[in-house]
């Protein structure tokens, strides 16, 4: 999984992404109006794993893993005659976005509009983002109905409903809305999938705090689908960051009344906003988490593995990773009849241990 950290400069993007990532970028950087990209790939934290590797004492251990991007160059303006092509498709790739949103007070750091607003910081890069999409639909209305008009009225019946769900997209995006919020099916948000529209990503809102602990509902509403706020102390937790000693981070967690940290926080709540769980595979080579759409069916998780898997699925050997922890060994998972034998239509669950067996 892709996340892109955007917000306007120095919300304290660059700040955040080093809190989720224990990297040490250079923050208060001048990048305005400078399109700029950083990454970097974390491990997802997983008790489960953790476990099962203590179990299994394999040769090698996979954690699920996301990659964050620190996207700088957002604001008021950025997409009039359209996004240039490199930051589009950086913004059009990621799966979801983690919104930075600055909500501390400081003398030092000038805020780009002269004062703290969340409310209206986050509606100019919204702003920017519908303008975006609209500029998409409408690219593609005329792309289709030029081709419509050339070629002749035959292909009008094979686009009408691509048309149809454009204009309703089109009227729901002059209406200020995100596409978020627009009612889509799974075959439809498939097929759409290629145009990367911005609206239509998930997005975890971080109101950056500073150093007070504040209400995060109370500094802004957000009333979208697929979307999440989230306060966060930027500056404390990049520094909690740094710390490598558990200790010294259990100690400076309890001073400042931290009881989760935000890097595991961030993944949590991007987890529940995208949809996504993990399955495990196990074995004394190694023991791995898989990341896989809440519903994917026993095929689906075989493919996230390889698509040989997928392809030549024949059924799935399913066990529950508590039952194999309770049982000590899959041996006896399979003595108490704890382990079942699964078709292409199972949908697997969230910590289930799959075995696929399949033939190509
Ligand atoms: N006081 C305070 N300053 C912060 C906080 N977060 C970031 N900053 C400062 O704000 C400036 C901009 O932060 P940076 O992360 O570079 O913002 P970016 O432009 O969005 O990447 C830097 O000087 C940071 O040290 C915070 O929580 N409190
Ligand atoms: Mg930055």
């Amino acid at each position: 999984m892709r996340l892109g950290i955007i917000g306007l400069p120095n919300s304290g993007k660059t700040t955040i992404f080093n809190a989720l990532t224990g990297q040490k970028l250079e923050t208060g950087a001048v990048t305005t109006g400078q399109f700029e990209v950083h990454t970097a790939v974390v491990n997802v934290p997983d008790a489960r794993l953790d476990q099962l590797i203590a179990l299994f004492q394999p040769k090698k251990a996979t954690y699920a893993t996301i990659t964050y991007a620190d996207i700088a160059g957002l604001d008021k303006g950025i997409s009039e005659g359209g996004l240039k092509g490199q930051f589009r498709n950086e913004l059009s790739q990621v799966d979801g976005f983690v919104h930075v949103v600055r909500a501390f007070e400081s003398d030092i750091v000038p805020h780009p509009y002269g004062s703290v607003d969340p409310a209206r910081d986050v509606s100019i890069i919204d702003g920017e983002f519908l303008l975006e999409d609209m500029a998409t639909v409408e690219k593609r209305l005329t792309k289709v109905r030029d081709e419509i008009r050339i070629k002749g009225k035959k292909l009008e019946a094979q686009y009408a409903d691509e048309i149809a769900l454009l204009e309703r997209m089109q009227a729901h995006l002059e209406a200020e809305k995100p596409l978020r919020d627009f009612e889509l099916t799974a075959e439809q948000e498939k097929s759409l999938r290629g145009f990367g529209f911005l609206t239509l990503k998930p997005v975890l809102i971080v109101l950056n705090m500073g150093d007070e602990a504040q209400d995060p509902d109370s500094l802004l509403t957000y009333p979208h689908q697929h979307s999440a706020i989230v306060g966060l102390q930027g500056k404390l937790e990049a520094e909690l960051a740094q710390l490598d000693d558990p200790d010294d981070v259990a100690m400076f967690m309890e001073e400042y009344g931290i009881t989760e940290l935000s890097r595991d926080k961030v993944i949590r709540l991007s987890y529940e906003l995208m949809g996504i769980q993990s399955f495990f595979t196990v074995g004394k080579d190694e023991c791995r988490a898989w990341t896989i759409p809440v519903g994917a069916t026993a095929p689906e998780a075989a493919g996230a593995i390889h698509s040989d898997l997928q392809r030549g699925f024949i059924r799935a050997e399913v066990m529950n990773y508590q039952d194999l922890l309770d049982a000590g060994s899959e041996a006896e998972v399979k003595n108490q009849g704890k382990m079942h034998l699964e078709g292409k239509d199972y949908i697997v669950q969230d910590g289930d241990i799959v075995h696929i067996k399949f033939n190509v």
